[in-house]
C-alpha cells in the first residue's frame, strides 16, 4: 500500500519542449533568465536548449522584433503544474496580460510538446496552436530534437522543410 502511494505521488516522468519568446526589455536577457527559472522549477531537470534566433514579429508588425528558442526538459509535474509554474515565470519577468491579441511582451513561455499528449482545455492546447507553421518554432525545436514526432502532425523535419524561414536567423 505504501509502494503504490509512492509510485502514484511520484507521476510518469514526461519529456515537455517550452517555446520561449521575447520583444521587450532586453530580449536576449529575458529568454536567458527565463531558462534559468524554468532549470530552477522543482521537479524540472533542462535536458537541451536551442540557440537563440532573432525573428520579425508574427502578427501586428508595429511592435520589436522577437528573440525565440526551445528547451527541452523533463519533469514529473501534469501539464498543468508545468503551465503554472511557466506563467509565474511570465509573470515574475514583467509580463503584462491585458491589451491588444498578439501584442509586444516581455517575456512568452509556451508548452509546445508534453510527451506524446494531445491536450485540449480552455487554458492549454498541446500541440501548441500554430507549431506547425510558425519558423519561429519549429526551426529552434528541429535544432534540439530533428527526430521528433509531433502528436497528430506527423514528422518535424517535414514541417521544417514546408516551412520558409521568414527571416528567421540565428544569433551570433
Ligand atoms: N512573432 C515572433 N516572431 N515570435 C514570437 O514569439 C511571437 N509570439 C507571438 C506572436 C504575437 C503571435 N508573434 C510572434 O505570440
Amino acid at each position: 500500500m505504501i509502494g503504490l502511494n509512492m509510485k502514484d505521488s511520484m507521476g510518469t516522468l514526461i519529456t515537455a519542449y517550452i517555446g520561449l519568446g521575447s520583444n521587450l526589455d532586453n530580449p536576449v536577457a529575458q529568454i536567458k533568465s527565463a531558462r534559468t527559472a524554468i532549470g530552477s522549477i522543482e521537479g524540472v531537470s533542462e535536458l537541451a536548449f536551442s540557440s537563440l534566433y532573432h525573428s520579425v514579429p508574427m502578427g501586428p508588425q508595429d511592435q520589436p522584433d522577437y528573440v525565440n528558442a526551445a528547451l527541452c526538459l523533463e519533469t514529473r509535474l501534469t501539464s498543468i503544474e508545468l503551465l503554472r509554474s511557466l506563467q509565474a515565470i511570465e509573470t515574475l519577468q514583467g509580463r503584462v496580460r491585458q491589451g491588444e491579441r498578439w501584442g509586444a511582451r516581455t517575456l512568452d513561455l509556451d508548452i509546445l510538446l508534453y510527451g506524446d499528449q494531445e491536450i485540449d482545455v480552455p487554458d492549454l492546447k498541446v500541440p501548441h496552436t500554430g507549431l506547425a507553421e510558425r519558423s519561429f518554432v519549429l526551426y529552434p525545436l528541429f535544432e534540439i530534437a530533428p527526430q521528433l514526432i509531433i502528436p497528430g502532425k506527423g514528422l518535424l523535419a517535414d514541417l521544417v522543410a514546408k516551412c520558409p524561414l521568414d527571416g528567421l536567423r540565428q544569433l551570433a
